[in-house]
């Protein structure tokens, strides 16, 4: 089931193609499909009285036992709606949770699907007791309807506190050990900054994966499923004549990713957040290629990436059938290149793009220190490329040409270093 709320758009030529394909990631065999258009959302049940009747029948015509939203409910929608279809309701977000804890392998993987499940469940869960609550609340005489000054006398509340402690608690533990998990996991993609790195990321399904085998002998898993890959993998790339490069391959984005989902998983994500390079892979022969791209870019952002260096390719040209759809995304993509990570066609220049881009990741910056650290000049010496040096007082200004990641492994190792762009140039590469 989806529901349009506001002005048409071009999702609405294939509006349940994702969500079917998401279904079927969680295991559901589909057996029908309905959309509404609304102006204005129904407060009480999302969508209208004579919608939800007629759902109601189709649901008993067709046997079904599930119906998933492409949107997301509140809990008391999902709550009066389920009155009168009689039947459970999943939501867009739960369903993308329920298949990230299906696909979950690593102990880390699991431990973010659940508290993000956790955290998504929460408020619901209060939701679900709030009947209890009013019983309580009239039990225990403070008056029907007067929910806010309810304490702990009814059993109905009792076990709903119970039940928020537990949560509570067990967020707190997840929190905890994924908090030990994100400090190691920083320490070890810090500690990789003497390599170029280059993520891959982008639209689940698009390639990613196959992308990773066809550059390397990585051996990743690939599958025509969503979310095939749920855990970070890095691995060596050797091009010729260029110096070490690092390529991971990360998890799919999907529209409308659930807060929670990309909170719990950026240690995941780190390996993005910190390449030198991302290669955002677009499978270009998909018809919704262009809100796929404009979904990536907004997780991107999200996530704190908008500014790493990013080149797009245009996967899966082998079988695009639209052309016009291409050149949508290559109008709104600064830098593209097509590729299929299938035949191997333009992967060479990839390599090309990724080798250029390793090589020439030089800065021109001016670096300001203090004149008595003989240590720290002594590391600026040896890093970069001095072009000129002045003393003032106890200050030395030292203009370099740098590397990148020279340059962030010097700031991280001193905190008294002060890096400026020079003479009022931006910090463009060579
Ligand atoms: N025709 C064609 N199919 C491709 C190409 N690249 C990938 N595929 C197929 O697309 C499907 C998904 O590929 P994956 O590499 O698993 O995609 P992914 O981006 O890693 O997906 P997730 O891990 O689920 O996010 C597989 O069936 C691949 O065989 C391509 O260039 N051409
Ligand atoms: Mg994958």
């Amino acid at each position: 089931m989806k529901v349009f709320a506001g002005r048409p758009g071009v999702a609405e030529l294939y509006p349940l193609a994702e969500l079917r394909s998401l279904a079927k990631a969680a295991g559901a065999i589909v057996v029908d499909g309905m959309t509404q258009r609304l102006s204005r959302i129904v407060p009480r049940t999302y969508i209208g009285r004579g919608k939800a009747e007629e759902l109601a029948e189709r649901v008993q015509a067709n046997n079904a036992n599930l119906i998933i939203f492409d949107n997301d409910l509140a809990p008391a929608q999902m709550r009066e709606l389920e009155k009168i279809v009689h039947c459970k309701i999943l939501d867009r977000s739960e369903l993308i949770l329920d298949i990230f804890a299906s696909r979950a392998r690593t102990h880390e993987a699991k431990l973010q699907v659940e508290l993000a499940q956790l955290q998504y469940t929460a408020p619901r869960l209060r939701g679900m007791w709030t009947h209890l609550e009013r019983i309580a609340g009239a039990g225990g005489g403070t008056g029907a309807g007067n929910v806010g000054g309810i304490g702990t006398r009814g059993p109905g509340e009792r076990q709903i506190e119970i039940d928020r402690r537990i949560v509570r608690d067990r967020v707190a533990a997840l929190q905890r050990e994924l908090d030990r998990i994100d400090e190691r996991k920083v320490r070890l993609v810090r500690s990789r900054s003497d390599c170029f790195t280059v993520s891959l990321v982008g639209y689940t399904n698009s390639g990613k994966s196959t992308l990773l085998n066809a550059l390397t002998d990585a051996g990743q898993y690939v599958a025509d499923k969503l979310f095939a890959t749920l855990d970070t993998k890095t691995v060596r790339w050797e091009i010729e004549d260029c110096p070490t490069v690092l390529l991971s391959d990360t998890v799919g984005f999907v529209r409308d990713l659930p807060h929670r989902l990309v909170a719990s998983f950026r240690a995941t994500l780190e390996e993005a957040l910190h390449a030198d390079l991302l290669l955002h892979v677009v499978d270009a022969s998909n018809p919704d290629a262009e809100h796929q791209v404009s979904a990536t870019l907004h997780v991107l952002n999200e996530l704190g990436c908008a500014d790493v260096p990013t080149l797009a390719l245009l996967n899966k040209t082998d079988k695009v059938e639209e052309e016009a759809n291409v050149h949508v995304i290559e109008s709104i993509l600064a830098e593209t290149t097509r590729i299929s990570a299938l035949t191997g066609a333009g992967l060479g220049e990839v390599l090309e793009r990724v080798r250029s881009a390793a090589a020439g990741d030089s800065l021109r910056v001016t670096l300001r220190l203090p004149a008595g650290d003989g240590g720290l000049i002594a590391d600026v010496d040896r890093s970069a490329k001095v072009v000129d040096r002045r003393y003032d007082c106890d200050r030395v200004e030292m203009d370099v040409t740098i590397e990148r990641r020279q340059l962030n492994r010097l700031t991280g190792r001193h905190p008294k270093l002060e890096v400026v762009p020079r003479n009022g140039e931006s910090n463009a590469p060579v």
